[in-house]
């Protein structure tokens, strides 16, 4: 065990070294899990999930909650102490890889490199109605405490809102002549939102030239760090994600660092579409 630490103690954290999860005191390995299992609720169903949780390593455990969810699943919630441990020094961290500007240097880079403003659309795709997220983004009242791309003189934000075609997100961003897209996808039920987000970028690539698709941003709470490549987008943003960060990183990528030649050429004129 690394150094040892109780919450509100004042110690400097582990950062280094094995630790196990802190319960009731320092290394005691207590988790909390919850889980469905399809079984009707009976005593059987009771251990089945006491079955689960020992070859997850929860030992011991108890079973703290079990409610029936209709006539054939029970839900589950578990405690115990789990026999893994944490080895922090090979834990893999992907780290932000552009500074974080002030919104007024956001705006006199985009001024300087650009000479116009930078455009977005954003978008819900495919049957997704969770609007919160991109709204938390795009709109000019913001999130946590920071306000959103509308906010941006130099940014000009075109939302299209909830469950937006992919066909039809395409067409507006060469209507809006967008440099980045940005779309949001928070339900993520039988992989939906992988499956939507590859076939936009996808959608992208065929419509447009190549080296001249719009950058490519796609954000929600599940979508796993380092998953862009796989994607086919340029960034993904995950939980916690703030419109600061987001205009940062489209000045990095659009615009270059503030004292370099944009990255991306000043948008052409457009062709007639
Ligand atoms: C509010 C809500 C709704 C509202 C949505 C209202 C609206 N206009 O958005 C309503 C009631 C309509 C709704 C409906 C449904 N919902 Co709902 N909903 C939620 C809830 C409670 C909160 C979501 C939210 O607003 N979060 C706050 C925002 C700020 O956070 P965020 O979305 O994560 O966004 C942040 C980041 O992810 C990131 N981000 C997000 N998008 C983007 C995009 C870009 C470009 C960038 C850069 C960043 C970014 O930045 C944001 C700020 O940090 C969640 C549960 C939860 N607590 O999260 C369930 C939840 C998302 N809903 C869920 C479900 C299942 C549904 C329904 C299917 C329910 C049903 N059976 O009808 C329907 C689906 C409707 C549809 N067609 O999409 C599930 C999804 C499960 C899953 N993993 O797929 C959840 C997780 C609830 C649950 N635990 O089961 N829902």
């Amino acid at each position: 065990m690394s150094e040892r630490h109780t919450p509100g103690s004042g110690e400097a954290p582990a950062r280094t070294g094995v630790v196990r999860p802190y319960g009731d005191m320092t290394g005691d390995g207590m988790v909390q899990v919850s889980f469905t299992l399809p079984v009707r609720h009976d005593k059987r169903a009771e251990g089945a999930a006491l079955q689960l949780a020992a070859k997850m390593g929860l030992a011991p455990a108890l079973l703290v909650h079990a409610k029936a969810m209709g006539p054939d699943h029970t839900f589950f919630v578990v405690y115990g102490s789990v026999t893994h441990l944490v080895e922090l020094d090979k834990v893999e961290v992907v780290e932000r890889d552009f500074p974080l500007l002030p919104a007024k240097d956001v705006n006199a880079t985009i001024k300087r490199t650009l000479r116009r403003p930078l455009v977005v659309v954003g978008a819900c795709i495919g049957t997704d109605a969770h609007t919160v997220g991109i709204d938390a983004i795009l709109n000019i009242k913001g999130f946590a405490g920071e306000k959103g791309l509308e906010y941006y003189s130099e940014i000009t934000v075109v939302n299209l809102g909830a469950q937006v075609l992919v066909p039809e997100l395409v067409e507006e961003a060469r209507a809006h002549r967008a440099d980045a897209v940005l779309v949001s996808q928070v339900v993520t039920q039988r992989d939906a939102h992988i499956a939507n987000t590859t076939q936009m970028s996808a959608a992208f690539r065929e419509a447009y030239p190549a080296g001249r698709v719009p950058l490519l941003i796609a954000g929600g709470p599940r979508f796993e760090e380092g998953s862009a490549g796989a994607l086919g987008v340029d960034r993904v943003f995950g939980k916690g994600t703030t419109p600061g960060e987001v205009a940062s990183y489209l000045v990095h990528a659009l615009c270059g660092p503030a004292d370099r030649a944009p990255a991306r050429q000043p948008r052409p004129e457009r062709k007639s579409a």
